[in-house]
């Protein structure tokens, strides 16, 4: 039965993408800059700041000075731990940039990601928001026919592609991933180790980006353009700070884009789909549940983010017994009408490897069944062949086993919600794993 579903979902899904009349992706596209670390970079950087003689436990709250980003760069590398930081001084970033450098540039940020990641698909346009958009980010996008930036010309607002939507030249903001492998070796004053498995450390510098400023040419033009969309996919908080060095909070960022968020959707008719993202500060969380919720329509997560928002929300024992119990479909249904039932969401889609779930007010299930479908199809072919590109790609994807099934699969109607849960394919050997999150909420809430 599901293989037949499959089958169908992958005509449906491609079919009505193509009847979407817009998508809009925003507010965070960045440059990742790809950085090898080796023991003679460590040693040229030990020798620009002097020896270290002893490491913290943990790495420092936010980089000020790059004496911090070494420190945290080691800490990361001696416990093998993807550490994330936000550098907060342009000196400290230009320093980054002149002494660590980089090996590669690629797209990054949620946004950016999302649009790179449909743009293979039939839809008409794809709106992505890329500021400051400078020639080296404008060039990392792909170049295709249905990927726009909203700009000026000639004092009007207009859609071009980025690659000639570009203003400036130069680096303003990049995530450094600075990678190492396992057993690199540290030798520090009087100590020495070695990294226990190959991770990275990130370090950030997009002080636009991680305040989510929206510009002012954005806020006003996109009123006025007269080509119309129908969706938005709103991401980025995750990389906003608790606090600022200018003495602002989060909130003081997240209230402006709740107001802009509500003020597109009522002006311009759009449904709002926020993916959550793995966001570590409960204080950050608070301030999106409370401000960013009730604006939008719907919501993606993975099981781990789902279970931090129920403890988040209060619901301890839960979230307790989900990260113990290996995240049963039970119990995952169960706090997902939980928070239908405190929230104003219209939907919430939950993905983790085996199963995608949602759980809708609008009585649509088979739509929703057919959308998580069509999502499990792109992941699986991302996994397998590292991309997709073309109807083809896909019917390799749906050739992916579909995996054991558990009994709970289908459609439930529970209280008032309907529950979809879907079995999906999972590739043996994953050629690529990242951005797989953000392809699997995005297609589904496009075709839901
Ligand atoms: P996040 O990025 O939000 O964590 O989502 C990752 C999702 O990618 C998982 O929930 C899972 O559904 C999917 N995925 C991963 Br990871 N590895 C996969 C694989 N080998 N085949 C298919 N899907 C995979």
């Amino acid at each position: 039965m599901w293989e037949d579903l499959y089958k169908q979902a992958l005509e449906e899904g491609w079919e009505k993408l193509q009847n979407i009349p817009g998508v809009i992706t925003g507010f965070h596209s960045t440059i990742d800059g790809l950085k090898k670390v080796d023991a003679s970079l460590i040693e040229q950087l030990l020798k620009k700041i002097g020896t270290i003689t002893e490491l913290p436990e943990e790495p420092t709250s936010a980089i000020r000075k790059p004496e911090d980003l070494i420190i945290d760069l080691l800490i990361s590398i001696r416990e093998g731990l993807a550490y994330q930081r936000m550098i907060e001084n342009e000196e400290t970033f230009k320093w980054t940039l002149e002494n660590v450098g980089y090996d590669q540039l690629r797209l990054g940020g949620t946004s950016a990601n999302m649009a790179n990641l449909l743009s293979p698909l039939p839809l008409k346009k794809i709106l992505v928001y890329a500021n400051p958009l400078t020639r080296e980010l404008a060039e990392l996008f792909p170049e295709r026919d249905n990927l726009f930036i909203l700009t000026g010309e000639d004092g009007k607002p207009v859609l071009r592609s980025p690659r000639k939507a570009w203003k400036e030249e130069g680096i303003f903001a990049i995530h450094w991933i600075l990678e190492y492998g396992e057993g690199l070796r540290v030798d520090l004053n009087g100590f020495s180790f070695k990294s226990p498995r190959a991770n990275r450390f990130i370090a950030a510098w997009n002080p636009v980006n991680c305040r989510l400023r929206v510009s002012e040419e954005f806020k006003r033009d996109i009123f006025l353009i007269p080509e119309r969309f129908s969706h938005f996919l709103v991401s980025g908080f995750h990389i906003l700070l608790e606090r600022y060095p200018e003495g602002k909070t989060c909130e003081d960022f997240i209230i402006p884009v709740a107001s802009f968020v509500g003020e597109m959707k009522e002006k311009l008719g759009v449904k709002v789909h926020y993916e959550f993202a793995s966001i570590g500060s409960q204080m950050i969380r608070n301030s999106v549940v409370k401000n960013i919720f009730p604006v939008i329509d719907s919501l993606g997560l993975n099981e781990i983010e789902f279970a931090t928002l129920l403890n988040d929300l209060g619901e301890q024992e839960l979230a307790k017994e989900l990260r113990e119990g290996r995240f049963p479909i039970v119990k995952l249904v169960d706090g997902l009408i939980k928070i239908m039932k405190r929230t104003t969401l219209r939907r919430i889609q939950l993905h983790t490897l085996g199963h995608y779930i949602s759980i809708t007010r609008d009585k649509n299930e088979t739509e929703e069944r057919s959308a998580l479908l069509f999502s499990a199809i792109l992941a699986a072919t991302r996994s397998l062949l590292g991309k997709y590109e073309t109807f083809d790609d896909l019917k390799r994807g749906i050739e992916v086993p579909t995996i054991t099934l558990t009994g709970y699969e289908g459609i439930k109607n529970i209280d008032e919600f309907g529950v979809v849960i879907v079995p999906t394919k999972v590739v043996q050997s994953p050629k690529l794993t990242v951005g797989l999150g953000d392809i699997i909420s995005s297609s589904g809430f496009l075709l839901s």
